[in-house]
């Protein structure tokens, strides 16, 4: 298995370089990245992943700020494939922090012997389709050059991020970084007046964690969040033991709900019940750890409407109960986008932090940032000096990554023109014109790696049939693109997640076009839609 990538065939590309030839090629060594390397090669084929980072994990390897962590339960994200990985792994804590996180990706890696098939330190700036040879040849900042038959971006949805382009940023004289690029010696916070900008469900964590160390601390906010109580907490060896008997039952619960995460939603209606009865849950689901508060509540909170609306103001009063003084409290009191529309951040001690005397909440709708001075920040309406900034500014999500690689296809024409308005593609997978390209990352959503796992299978199921039905090249049907697009739109403008000015939507980025940039289904219909396209023998993709 190991000297696989001795055997590689090298072959000559069009200028007369030998380059390396793969079956498959995978750009993107996290949770995604991995699984599938790892299912390529047990199925016999040769396969190459590209890994921009110096390790493997990829959002676990880049994210190393305070805080990082899990809001998925930890026995819920880890890889379902390997009953044996299943039973020597512990996860520590019920919400897993980053280190141990990246720690896991990296053992999956040299159990499963990945590592001679993984490129580090390898960005790919642009992949290019070869068609009289049918191959995708990828390109490497550092002059590598590999070819494929097949191409997966397991690039992830929120690994390009983004920094406004605030005028000045190079004039400031402190330390300043993105939450997504935590350099991995570590930033000295100690004692040092800091500044963060953002407050997602990154700044969220982060704000929390490093407020117990620095000096001042100064939040940028402009928009509150819905943030509610993570309750993490140790998994003592007897629950570590029912756990893993338990296994089968978790990933089954998990296959059956909309995001893959293992909370169902009650069937009831918030107003089939009694107000009392109404409030009673809930404070129930309150107190209880991670998104229970969000997903196991009435079905309609998760609808716009009456429901929705009643338990963003039960949410708001909580926000307002743990800060003390009351003007702070309205400003982190979200009232401008509904209860759920957004990922729900869970925290571990948030509003209390604005509760510390060296914590300043500083309202950037009110008065917008005008640039970033040698010092600090200006704000219309002041300057706050800082020793340290940072940006917990978020992603370019979903196309993000793939715009950044100069994705070429037939007739050259690019995959950034192409989603210009926004991602077309036939769910999520394979778009017209770019044979052989499985954009994995457009598709997959929710409880990541429970998302990706049969995502991936698909992929290798789709890729084995084109190689045994005498085919060289799959791709979205122009119609079948169309139908998708449409079905998108329309179905997307029903649901809460479009709702509100969020990465999900691109209406992070000044000047992305605003569309749904994930399936507007649940993950089970999806994954009906995908056995369904396959059993019809890969209906709305050409196969030549
Ligand atoms: P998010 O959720 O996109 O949050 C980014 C934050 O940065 C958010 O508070 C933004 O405010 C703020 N932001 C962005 N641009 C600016 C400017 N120009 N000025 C001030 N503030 C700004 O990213 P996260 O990394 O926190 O979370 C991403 C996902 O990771 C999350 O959904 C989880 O699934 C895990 P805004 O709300 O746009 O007003």
């Amino acid at each position: 298995m190991g000297d696989l990538l001795e055997r590689t065939p090298t072959v000559s590309n069009n200028r007369g370089e030998n380059v390396e030839q793969y079956d498959v090629m995978v750009i993107g060594a996290g949770v995604t990245g991995l699984y599938a390397v790892y299912r390529l090669r047990e199925l016999g084929l040769s396969v190459q992943a590209f890994e921009g980072g110096g390790g493997v994990g990829g959002t676990w390897y880049w994210n190393r700020y305070p805080g990082c962590r899990f809001d998925s339960e930890s026995y819920t994200y880890g890889y379902s494939f390997s009953e044996e990985l299943l039973q020597e792994w512990d996860w520590k804590e019920y919400y897993s922090g980053q280190p141990e996180n990246e720690r896991y990706l990296n053992y999956v890696a040299d159990k499963f012997h990945l590592r001679p098939h993984i490129r580090c330190n390898s960005q790919v700036t642009s992949v290019v389709f070869d068609d009289a040879n049918g191959l995708w040849q990828v390109n490497i900042e550092d002059g590598h050059r590999a070819r494929g038959q097949f191409l997966i971006t397991a690039v992830g949805s929120l690994s390009a991020y983004y920094i406004p382009d605030f005028e000045g940023l190079n004039s400031f004289q402190g330390d300043w970084c993105h939450t997504g690029r935590w350099p991995a010696e570590g930033l000295d916070l100690a004692g040092k007046r800091v500044g963060v900008i953002g407050t997602g469900a990154t700044g969220i964590q982060l704000i929390t964690e490093i407020a117990k160390e620095v000096g001042h601390l100064t939040v940028f906010q402009r928009t509150a969040n819905y943030a509610a109580p993570l309750r993490n907490g140790l998994i003592d060896p007897d629950t570590q033991r029912r756990i893993k008997a338990s296994y089968p039952e978790i990933f089954k619960m998990c296959s059956e709900t909309a995001g893959s995460f293992i909370h169902q939603f009650d069937p009831r209606s918030a107003f089939d019940v009694t107000p009392e009865e109404r409030l009673e849950q809930y404070e129930r689901l309150w107190a209880e750890p991670g998104f229970k508060k969000w997903l196991s509540n009435f079905y309609d909170v998760m609808m716009p409407g009456a429901a929705n609306e009643d338990y963003a103001e039960f949410v708001r009063n909580k926000i307002r109960e743990r800060v003390k003084d009351p003007v702070v409290a309205e400003k982190l009191v979200p009232k401008d986008h509904m209860f759920g529309s957004k990922r729900l951040p869970c925290e571990s001690g948030y509003y209390e932090v604005f509760n510390q005397d060296n914590v300043l909440l500083v309202d950037v709708r009110e008065a917008p940032i005008v640039r970033i001075t040698p010092k600090g920040v200006q704000t219309t309406e002041a300057e706050y000096e800082l020793d340290v900034l940072i940006f917990a500014t978020g992603y370019d999500a979903v196309t993000g990554p793939l715009n950044r690689i100069d994705i070429r296809g037939e007739g050259g024409q690019t995959l950034k023109d192409k989603f210009a308005n926004g991602p077309r593609t036939f769910m999520g997978i394979s778009s017209a014109g770019f044979p052989n390209l499985f954009t994995i990352n457009a598709a997959s959503v929710g409880n990541f790696v429970r998302a990706c796992e049969p995502l991936v299978d698909w992929v290798c199921e789709a890729i084995c049939y084109v190689r045994e039905h005498g085919y060289t090249r799959i791709s979205a049907t122009p119609e079948a693109e169309n139908e998708w697009t449409k079905h998108v739109s329309e179905a997307g403008a029903k649901i809460l997640r479009t709702q509100a000015n969020s990465w999900f939507v691109g209406a992070n980025i000044p000047g992305k076009a605003r569309v749904l940039l994930t399936s507007p289904d649940t993950a089970p219909v999806m994954r009906a839609k995908r056995a369904e396209v396959a059993a019809k023998g890969y209906a709305g993709f050409l196969l030549q």
